[in-house]
């Protein structure tokens, strides 16, 4: 048996984060009022009714509209700081945030207060609670490759503290091939690459994130399993998936708990780690996730072990640290 208590006390990395989505609904109304930007709704309870998606886009248009009472630097800070204290009670003990610039900059708040803010937060976690973490920088899909060259240029200051550019938002319609050029100029800086892939979008979308943007991690991946050549390739290279169960269900990935994949993943030797993506919007920390999936997938403790194995050993720490903490 799997206990709560088996799943918080195993050490464990998190390797798909939106910081923007670990904005709960208490602190979006602390930050409307100290900065005077109105929300559309009237209560906490409000907020949370209109957490219900029926596809991806649903859950973008109320992520990036509650993103609008992020103004500065403290903000930043304080929305990270919650979720570092709230992922070290599930026992996370390094993670990997994505931030995405151009949610922020695009209605003129500075990269600068962006930035300056999540790197406070992250040297507090470290003091505070001994939790280690990075940071990617994402690019929105749905805006154009020369849009992210900007976004890459304005980082260009802070780029000693990034480590990974990913690539997110709207899917279908928005291939990574679309972004070829500006994933080999973050390439040529050193950065890793990740992508999300295969969530709403075909198994091609995740090939060509493979072959054409030389990702180092797959974000969700859940499609590549309707193809069988890909499945193999992806257990050849040891690609590690970031997937996230509760995500999945709340986007109607899956239409019930009780058919995620993630045993099938691991049955068909993928490497794949559990995540929470935007746990303020989708039910759940990463423990939530890790407690859904054993409930409905009756993972077992070898199973749940070898998931947090691999947020470790699939993370982008440099090889010595991530060994030192699996
Ligand atoms: C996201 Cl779940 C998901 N998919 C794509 N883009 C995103 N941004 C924040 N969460
Ligand atoms: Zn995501």
């Amino acid at each position: 048996t799997v206990t709560d208590d088996f799943i918080r006390g195993l050490p464990k990395a998190e390797l798909h984060l939106h910081i923007e989505g670990s904005l709960e609904p208490e602190l979006m109304f602390e930050l409307s009022k100290r900065n005077g930007i109105d929300i559309p709704y009237a209560s906490v309870e409000e907020v949370k009714a209109a957490y219900d998606f029926s596809r991806l886009q649903d859950f973008l248009d109320i992520y990036y509209a509650g993103a609008n009472v992020l103004q500065t630097r403290a903000d930043f800070h304080d929305m990270a700081m919650a979720y570092f204290r709230r992922a070290a009670a599930d026992g996370v003990i390094h993670a990997e945030l994505m931030f995405d610039p151009q949610t922020h900059t695009d209605r003129g708040i500075a990269f600068e207060e962006v930035i300056e803010g999540l790197l406070s937060a992250r040297k507090q976690a470290e003091e505070e609670l001994g939790m280690s973490s990075l940071l990617i920088l994402c690019f929105l899909r749905h805006l154009s490759e020369e849009a992210a060259f900007e976004t890459l240029k304005m980082a260009e200051p802070w780029i000693e503290h990034i480590t990974a550019v990913g690539l997110d938002s709207s899917e279908v319609g928005h291939p990574p091939i679309k972004f070829a050029q500006v994933f080999a100029a973050a390439k040529e800086k050193g950065l890793k690459i990740t992508a999300h892939a295969g969530e709403e979008g075909p198994p091609e979308y995740v090939w060509q994130a493979l072959d054409q943007l030389h990702v180092d991690r797959i974000d969700h991946g859940n499609r590549a399993l309707e193809d069988e050549k890909l499945t193999e390739r992806l257990g050849e290279e040891q690609m590690t998936l970031t997937v996230c169960p509760l995500s999945n269900l709340k986007l109607c990935v899956i239409d019930d708990i009780k058919d995620h994949p993630i045993d099938r993943m691991l049955e068909a030797g993928l490497k794949a780690t559990l995540n929470s993506d935007d746990p303020a919007y989708f039910g759940g920390y990463v423990g939530d996730n890790y407690r859904a999936v054993v409930d409905a997938r009756g993972l077992s403790r070898d199973d749940v072990i070898a998931l947090a194995r691999n947020s470790f050993t699939g993370s982008f720490l440099p090889a010595d640290k991530a060994a030192a903490l699996v």
